[in-house]
């Protein structure tokens, strides 16, 4: 387990106390059947501990590694880049988000701490689970450290729509930071699609709903809500003293009607909010006035920061205009009790409150909900209570029996407060029932081992395993050369030996790939073709005379050798249907900027990697239905390639040109390799008298018996070359 906070803080002297909040509160629940260690921060700056390394000694025997920080990385990394540029930007409040170059710079050096203490206590094949936006980075930090770990991170909060989060300045490192990760959770599906299109639209990266196939790996996403410690609440209920602390409470209440609040003192709470619905209430509501205590529980958070300390003025100031102005000799409408409880008190306040208000302005989750549900006892009260719950709340996805208000509007809230209050009793049962027995279930402990199965079911591997598939192979393959049989290379270009860019004039070879593609080329035993749909002068221009032979346009044309003049595998291909595809196409492009029609000879190549990703994506659907019932008679075939819908000549594929460079070159062996549909016709051969090895390079459905990324296969064809005698 790795959060930013241990459960506990240690003081100075090396005494500990127990921290609280959402994460350590659900963590306490989540026991796992497992030998566990936690990684974090123990509380306090590192200068403060007269002996760290006793400190760390005997916190390892509690099965808990300290990360210790100084004051400098509490400013930066914790105060700074944590809670004042992340935490309101994850929250929606881009006007609160401050951002500053010196906390970012910490952060790093915080998330290397953190990481490094994990390599340090760290086993290989460990689960790791990193929790939260403090540690963003720490997951591709531990992607450059060999120990074949199984990476988890959660994220407590909301990931916020991808236009906000796109306002942070070092969005592309921490979306990559966190991809490091084999799993990445949230608490809801909408924070899972914002994440998605963050991808997108940061860095131009699709997904599929469960995940992406990133830097050579497949890195899962799923939604796990989190549920509340059920177990460490039913161990408080069933203590000898906890009906007196009931019973104290009814008596402080003396017949009045407790509407509970219980939050952190925070700003996304909605506290202030909050005020304005209670004195809306109360203005409307005079027969109620008397009798309704409103019961405000704001356990102090980031003290010192300024926005924190006014905000507890503010809430000050407002909860004493409101008694001021409603309240009479021995009543006061609202108690303001601005410390923690321990937590008996708060199951005896979940117990006894009739109404409980939970109305952030938005939360990841928010577990005061399901632990007010889970304290509602029957044979306790006499009256069931009602849950009021903000819609920008993670839980209200799976509280749907709450009532569901829009903390904004004070009035909506003020006359759900009536409405509960004169809910009758049978309604409040109704509704609680239907919420209790889901979330006993679904409690922390559940939700831990349903993340850690998942994560389990990750295939063990570390990094570099891509690559290690491919190596076999390539042994294999030079083994047979060397005792003399032929091998004839096929490889797609795009997507298969280079990685696409936005303008794919810039997709020119790198440095190491020519004399690699020569060295092969020149072994008596291999035959080499690059098989693109590329035109000749691309082809020529970037991979010409290398002694490989090129074939352009899919498998129309072809340079033997690389060098002389190109040829046309069949001359008499019909071009009769481009004309009025062409239009269409050409149409299409008008309508959807950033996309263009090229035109080659045998097919028609509609681009759109430069348009706006789903609304490409969406017009190449609808092109390519259309394009299909016009393409019914004609001599085509139509196919949705990577950004691009192409309609190609049905006489003209990659797989007839390999058929016959193979009937001419004869080989013993052939590997052929590629991404695209296009080279699906290649790997659907099937040569006689040659043993063929086909090779998918990326994801997606394929023939191909193997499978490996852009790495992969370079790591395999310098393995070749290095192999052959
Ligand atoms: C973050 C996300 C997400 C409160 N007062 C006392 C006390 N608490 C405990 C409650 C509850 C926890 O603190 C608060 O949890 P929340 O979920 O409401 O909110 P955050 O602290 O903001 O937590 C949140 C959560 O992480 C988990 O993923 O739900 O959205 O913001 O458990 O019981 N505990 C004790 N005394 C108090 O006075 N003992």
């Amino acid at each position: 387990m790795v959060s930013n906070r241990l459960p506990v803080k240690i003081d100075s002297d090396g005494s500990a106390t127990r921290t609280a909040g959402g994460l350590a509160s659900a963590l306490e629940g989540a026991k796992i059947d497992k030998e566990q260690i936690w990684v974090g921060w123990p509380g306090g700056a590192e200068g403060d501990f007269d002996d760290t390394s006793k400190v760390k000694k005997s916190m390892q025997e509690a099965g808990m590694f300290p990360v210790f920080l100084t004051q400098d990385d509490l400013d930066g990394f914790y105060e700074g880049y944590s809670n004042s540029t992340l935490w309101p930007l994850l929250h929606y409040m881009v006007e609160r988000a401050k951002f500053s170059q010196d906390w970012w710079d910490n952060y790093k050096l915080v998330n290397q701490k953190f990481a490094d203490a994990i390599m340090e206590v760290a086993e290989p094949g460990d689960q790791v689970w990193i929790h939260d936006y403090h540690l963003f980075l720490v997951p591709s930090m531990l992607r450059g450290m060999e120990k074949g770990l199984r990476v988890g991170f959660f994220l407590h909060t909301p990931f916020c729509s991808s236009e906000i989060f796109r306002v942070l300045p070092n969005r592309s490192e921490i979306l990559k930071g966190v991809l490091g990760a084999d799993v990445i959770g949230f608490h809801t599906y909408s924070y899972m699609r914002h994440f998605r299109s963050a991808l997108l639209r940061v860095l131009g990266w699709e997904t599929e709903m469960e995940g992406l196939w990133h830097d050579g790996r497949e890195v899962h996403m799923g939604v796990f809500p989190i549920g509340h410690n059920h177990i460490g609440f039913e161990r408080e209920m069933a203590a000898d003293d906890f009906m007196d602390r009931v019973q104290k409470h009814r008596e402080a209440l003396a017949g009045k009607r407790m509407i509970l609040n219980v939050e952190r003192l925070d700003y996304t709470k909605g506290i202030p909010q909050k005020l304005g619905a209670m004195r809306r209430f109360l203005e409307n509501n005079p027969d109620k006035r008397d009798n309704v205590l409103f019961v405000l529980i704001a356990v102090p958070s980031r003290q010192g920061v300024k926005e924190y300390d006014e905000l507890t003025e503010d809430v000050q100031r407002e909860v004493g205009a409101i008694n001021g102005e409603f309240g009479k000799v021995g009543h006061s409408p609202v108690q303001f009790l601005h410390r923690g409880f321990p937590m008996a008190d708060l199951a005896a306040f979940y117990a006894t409150a009739e109404v409980c208000l939970v109305s952030p302005v938005r939360d990841g989750m928010n577990l005061v909900a399901k632990e007010f549900l889970d304290c509602q006892r029957p044979e306790l009260i006499d009256r069931p209570g009602v849950l009021i719950l903000s819609e920008f709340a993670g839980a209200a996805n799976e509280l749907a029996q709450a009532l569901h208000v829009n903390p904004y509007d004070v009035d909506e809230v003020a006359n759900s407060l009536n409405r509960a209050l004169e809910m009758p009793d049978d309604e409040r049962l109704t509704r609680i029932d239907a919420m209790q027995s889901r979330l006993r279930k679904q409690d922390s402990g559940t939700w831990a081992k349903l993340f850690l199965k998942h994560l389990d079911k990750v295939p063990h591997r570390d990094e570099r395993v891509v690559v290690m598939q491919m190596k076999p192979l390539a042994k294999k393959i030079a083994k047979q050369i060397n005792a003399g049989k032929k091998l004839s290379l096929f490889l797609d270009y795009d997507g298969t030996l280079r990685d696409f860019v936005d303008v794919p004039d810039d997709a020119i070879p790198d440095e190491h790939l020519p004399p690699l593609l020569r060295d092969l080329a020149k072994h008596p035993l291999i035959s080499l073709a690059i098989v693109s749909g590329r035109p000749p002068e691309f082809l020529e221009t970037h991979l010409g005379r290398l002694g490989a032979t090129l074939v352009g346009e899919h498998g129309y044309r072809w340079l033997e050798g690389g060098e002389g003049e190109w040829k046309l595998f069949n001359p008499y291909v019909s071009t009769e249907w481009k004309a009025n595809i062409l239009e269409h196409l050409e149409q299409a492009s008008l309508l959807t900027p950033g996309t263009h029609v090229e035109e080659k000879q045998s097919a028609l190549v509609w681009h759109y990697r430069k348009a706006d990703p789903e609304f490409g994506h969406w017009r190449a659907r609808a092109l390519l239905e259309e394009l299909t019932s016009m393409a019914a008679n004609l001599p085509v075939t139509v196919h949705h390639g990577q950004k691009i819908v192409e309609v190609s000549s049905l006489q003209v594929s990659k797989g007839q040109a390999v058929d016959h460079l193979i009937d001419l070159w004869k080989p013993d062996m052939a590997l052929v390799a590629g991404d695209d549909q296009t080279d699906e016709t290649m790997m659907a051969l099937t040569p006689e008298n040659t043993e063929f090895f086909t090779v998918k390079v990326g994801k997606g459905s394929t023939r191909a018996k193997h499978r490996t990324d852009i790495t992969g296969l370079r790591v395999f064809l310098e393995e070749l070359r290095q192999a052959l005698k």
